[in-house]
């Protein structure tokens, strides 16, 4: 993605994720607001940005992160605010990765993976997205392996908002092991 598109999508997922309402952006109980309320907000920062550019933005990202209706647009996953999941249940595969610092992982390994900040543990299909993800917190990430149709049997529900993204209340230690 070009640079410039990167910026906008960050923006983007901090008002649909995080804060909506510091922007003038108000979303629905799922999470969607009018699109045109979000290019408003997004305008304030790049003046370029119109409704093209946003649904290229949507239809490009690699991720699945937004998700367009009709006029509407919503964050799929990563939220703080909250929004209600109009998702089913998944079976999960048979293991999924999460990456993280290195700092964290006593706490995790004690209390297991909690959503902190979100609404959500975020979890991935393979380890090198979970790289990605725990490079966000720590140069050198830790990946832990999370025995996730395990978790499942035992009635923790999965949700997959994106093809590369699953989600969990919560995963006890239990079902974690460090991979790398
Ligand atoms: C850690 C981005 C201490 C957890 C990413 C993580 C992802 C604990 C941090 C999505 C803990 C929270 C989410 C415990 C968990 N004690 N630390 N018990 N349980 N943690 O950013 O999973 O790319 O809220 O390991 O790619 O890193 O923007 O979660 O390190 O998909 O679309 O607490 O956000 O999505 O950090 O990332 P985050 P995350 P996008």
């Amino acid at each position: 993605m070009k640079g410039s598109y990167r910026r906008v999508s960050k923006l983007m997922a901090l008002i649909l994720r995080h804060k909506p309402g510091e922007f003038g952006v108000e979303l629905d109980e799922l999470g969607f607001c009018p699109l045109e309320s979000l290019i408003r907000a997004l305008k304030k920062r790049f003046p370029w940005v119109d409704e093209r550019v946003v649904r290229e933005i949507v239809e490009g990202d690699e991720k699945g992160r937004y998700e367009i209706k009709g006029d509407r647009i919503r964050a799929r996953y990563g939220h703080s605010v909250p929004v209600v999941l109009d998702q089913r249940p998944v079976k999960p595969p048979r293991l999924l990765y999460h990456g993280t610092s290195r700092s964290a992982l006593p706490s995790i390994l004690k209390e297991g993976l909690r959503p902190m900040g979100r609404r959500f543990v975020h979890l991935s299909p393979s380890i090198e997205d979970a790289l990605s993800v725990g490079r966000r917190h720590d140069p050198r990430p830790v990946i832990l392996e999370v025995r996730a149709e395990e978790a499942w049997r035992s009635g923790i529900p999965f949700y997959r908002p994106s093809e590369r993204v699953y989600l969990a209340p919560h995963i006890p230690p239990v079902f974690l092991r460090r991979n790398s």
